[in-house]
C-alpha cells in the first residue's frame, strides 16, 4: 500500500485525490505546518524541503505534485487520466500541471502573508494587493477555457484537473468567485465526483484559515 505523506487541505490533497481516482489504496501521515513536523530529519531524507506531498509507492519516494502525477499517471495508464507523450492532447496537459503550480505559489504568497506570519510581523498590503491581481488574472483563461468544455482537457477529466482543480479551494479565500460562473460549474463538477468525495472524507478538516474571506489589508 501506498503511504502519502500528507497536511489536510494543503497540495498533497492532489495526490490522495488522484490515487482515489486511480482507484490506488493510500495510507496516511498527516503533518501540520507550523510545529515542526515537516523539518524533522526524518521527514528531510524524503522530501528534501519539508514540503508536501510526498509519496512513498513502489518501492520509491516522491516528491513534488505535478512529478508524482505525472508518474502515476505514467506507470498506471489504463487508468486513461493523461495523454500518452504522441497524443494531440499532451502538449496542454502539461502545460495546465504546470499552471497549477503557478497559481499555487500565488496562493502560498497569500497564505504566507496572511494566514502564516505571526506578530509582530505584519503582511505588506502592497504585495498581497499585488498577488490578489496576479490570482485574479491567472482565474480569467480558466474562466474562457471552461466555457467551452467541463474539463481541462477537451477529451474529458483528467489528472490536469486534479492538480489545478485543487486550487480552486483555496482561491475563494482572496478572490470572490462570483463573477466566475464557468469556474462555479467547474468546481460543482469537480465535487459531484465519487473519488474526489471519497478523498475529502479521508482528507481531514483544514487547520489553515479561520474565516471565510481575507480581504487585502488597509494601505494597499
Ligand atoms: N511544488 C511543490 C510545493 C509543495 C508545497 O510547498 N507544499 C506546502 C503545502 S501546500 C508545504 O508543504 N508547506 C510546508 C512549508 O512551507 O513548510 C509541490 O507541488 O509539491
Amino acid at each position: 500500500m501506498s503511504v502519502l505523506h500528507h497536511v489536510p487541505a494543503s497540495r498533497s490533497f492532489r495526490i490522495l485525490w488522484l490515487l482515489h481516482e486511480m482507484g490506488l489504496p493510500v495510507r496516511l501521515k498527516t503533518y501540520r505546518i507550523g510545529d515542526g513536523s515537516l523539518r524533522d530529519p526524518g521527514f528531510l531524507a524524503l522530501s528534501p524541503a519539508g514540503r508536501v506531498p510526498a509519496l512513498e509507492i513502489d518501492g520509491k519516494v516522491l516528491f513534488e505534485s505535478a512529478a508524482i502525477t505525472q508518474y502515476l499517471c505514467e506507470t498506471r495508464p489504463l487508468s486513461g487520466l493523461a495523454p500518452g507523450p504522441d497524443a494531440p492532447e499532451r502538449v496542454p496537459f502539461l502545460q495546465w500541471l504546470s499552471y497549477a503550480e503557478t497559481q499555487a505559489s500565488l496562493l502560498a504568497d497569500l497564505n504566507l502573508q496572511m494566514v502564516f506570519l505571526r506578530p509582530p510581523a505584519q503582511p505588506s498590503p502592497a504585495v498581497v494587493k499585488l498577488q490578489v491581481a496576479r490570482l485574479r488574472a491567472s482565474l480569467a483563461p480558466l474562466e474562457t477555457h471552461l466555457k467551452q468544455q467541463d474539463w481541462l482537457l477537451e477529451s474529458g477529466f483528467s489528472a490536469a484537473d486534479t492538480m489545478l482543480g485543487y486550487n480552486l479551494f483555496a482561491v475563494p479565500y482572496f478572490v470572490d468567485l462570483a463573477p466566475f460562473d464557468n469556474l462555479q460549474a467547474y468546481i460543482g463538477r469537480i465535487e459531484a465526483r465519487p473519488a474526489y468525495k471519497a478523498a475529502r472524507a479521508m482528507d481531514g478538516p483544514q487547520a489553515f484559515y479561520d474565516k471565510p474571506f481575507y480581504p487585502v489589508p488597509e494601505g494597499a
